[in-house]
């Protein structure tokens, strides 16, 4: 797992360089924006469970046919099971948005996450509709907390969208 500054000193490691200007605009400008990566993080773990319901109300809302009797977060369990994945979304996008870095979104969700979804007819577009709408929520909460320099927010949500969107096995 790599957060911002491991990935980076890998890279120049690699090459056998110092850090040049790029490196060390890099640096900067994540160390930057650290407090309000922390502070973002604080939000969102202060009100993680609300912001899960909330997002899969919204969701269901939407996509109504999701909790019919032919929609797989029909049944008790399913729906539960439905509900803990999006926990899982935002809780390892707050580890991201801390990180400053997408490796632990390989590491610990996507990996081999499509094939599941796939093998258990998981819809994969009703899910990320479910992560965008929870990058929504949060941004709010974020914005309304006060941080105003928040562009990382998005920048897990966007990119677990793009990755279970994009790969075609
Ligand atoms: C931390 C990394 C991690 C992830 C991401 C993860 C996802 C994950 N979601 C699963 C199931 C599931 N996921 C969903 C989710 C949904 N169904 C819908 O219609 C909605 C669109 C959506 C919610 C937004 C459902 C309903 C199941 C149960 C499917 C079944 O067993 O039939 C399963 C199969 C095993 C199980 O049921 O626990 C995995 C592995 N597990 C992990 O360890």
């Amino acid at each position: 797992m790599r957060d911002a500054v491991t990935s980076l000193i890998n890279n120049y490691d690699l090459a056998g360089r110092y850090f040049d200007r790029n490196a060390i605009d890099d640096l900067k400008s994540y160390f930057a924006s650290g407090t309000a990566r922390v502070e973002a993080a604080t939000v969102i773990n202060g009100d993680a469970a609300a912001i899960v319901k909330q997002a899969a109300l919204n969701l269901f809302d939407e996509l109504p046919e999701l909790i019919r009797p032919s929609g797989n977060a029909y049944t008790t369990r399913r729906y539960a099971a439905c509900l803990r994945d999006m926990d899982y979304y935002l809780r390892y996008a707050t580890y991201a948005i801390v990180a400053g870095n997408m490796n632990v979104l390989d590491e610990r969700v996507l990996q081999g996450l499509r094939e599941t979804y796939n093998s258990l007819g998981v819809p994969i577009s009703p899910t990320v509709r479910g992560i965008q709408i929870m990058k929504d929520i949060v941004k709010n909460k974020v914005a309304e907390a006060g941080i105003e320099d928040n562009s990382f927010v998005d920048q897990p949500f966007d990119y677990m969208t793009k990755e279970l969107s994009e790969k075609d096995i």
